[in-house]
């Protein structure tokens, strides 16, 4: 398999300045490779894309912290995870993948090394299998560690986990909206199904990240941005964002993540659903010892 590259090289220093203490709580790091190799299950073969990157990138768009999901090219296998969060000075933690037999001392370890919850991944493109029971009885292994599940499915998989999500103990986040059909508009079938699922359940949070996928338009992005504009007014406290750096598995329209971060302001226009999306929530997942409330 090529070692694909799926990141921009040169990406544009945002004209939006991030308030401080921003968070980017969607980014993956690959390898490296001879240090860490991918899973024989990966479904694609990056190129690295390691720690350094990472975190030159934060700072050129102004952000203070990174949380780093576990991407499946790694399978179960978290190390290149845990050595970018050890790399960090504590200003990365991470979302793990695990075998659903994991046990809980080995739970524990991954906490001492920063993680914070587990990715349960149903892209059939992605993943050979998503056992849902076994996925019930992790998410109870992890609840007394205070972790919350980070869910990853699309549009048309919803209706069918909704019973899944319901029994599951813990806070909730979902990747990318659960993938709609953004062009639908923000009264579309798609973003209506999602919005009650976020109405009826108020352990239920999202991540209004990868309007890069989603967006049949590009930039600007703006079908993007009109659907999840009333999700970041109306749940305030229950979003996320990330750059979703390095972009796994993108070939084409790979995205300028200075111009990803420009389209923040839009989807949150205020100062006040600014800082929530940025600092507030994710500090109060991922880092909740020392984040209080002024
Ligand atoms: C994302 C999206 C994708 C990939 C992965 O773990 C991964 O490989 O998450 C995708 O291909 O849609 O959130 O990074």
């Amino acid at each position: 398999m090529t070692r694909i590259i799926s990141w921009h090289q040169k990406p544009s220093v945002p004209k939006f300045n991030v308030p401080v203490g921003a968070v980017d709580a969607h980014c993956h790091v690959f390898g490296p490779q001879r240090q860490f190799p991918f899973s024989s299950k990966a479904k694609y073969i990056p190129n690295d894309a390691g720690p350094d990157k990472l975190f030159a990138l934060r700072d050129q768009l102004g952000f203070s912290r990174n949380v780093i999901v576990q991407a499946s090219c790694h399978g179960t296998d978290n190390s290149a995870t845990l050595n970018a969060i050890a790399q960090s000075n504590d200003l990365a933690r991470g979302v793990a993948v695990v075998d659903p037999d994991i046990a809980i001392d080995e739970l524990q370890v991954l906490h001492d090394g920063g993680i914070r919850g587990v990715r349960f991944n149903f892209l059939k493109r992605l993943v050979d299998n998503a056992p849902k029971d076994k996925f019930i009885e992790v998410a109870k292994r992890i609840a007394p560690l205070g972790w919350h599940v980070v869910v990853y499915f699309e549009a048309e998989l919803l209706e069918e986990l909704t019973p899944f999500l319901e029994v599951l103990p813990v806070t909730i986040v979902i990747d990318h909206l659960g993938r709609p059909d953004v062009s639908q508009g923000a009264n579309g079938p798609d973003m209506l199904v999602f919005r009650k699922l976020l109405e009826d359940h108020d352990n239920i949070w999202t991540k209004v990240s990868c309007a890069d996928r989603l967006s049949k338009q590009g930039w600007p992005y703006d079908d993007f941005v009109e659907a999840v504009v009333p999700i970041v007014a109306d749940f305030p406290d229950r979003v996320l964002w990330g750059t979703d750096w390095p972009h796994p598995n993108m070939q084409d329209n790979i995205p300028d993540d200075g111009k990803l971060v420009d389209i923040l302001p839009r989807i949150a226009p205020t100062q006040n659903l600014q800082q929530k999306l940025l600092v507030s929530n994710p500090m109060r997942l991922y880092w909740p010892e020392i984040y209080s409330e002024h």
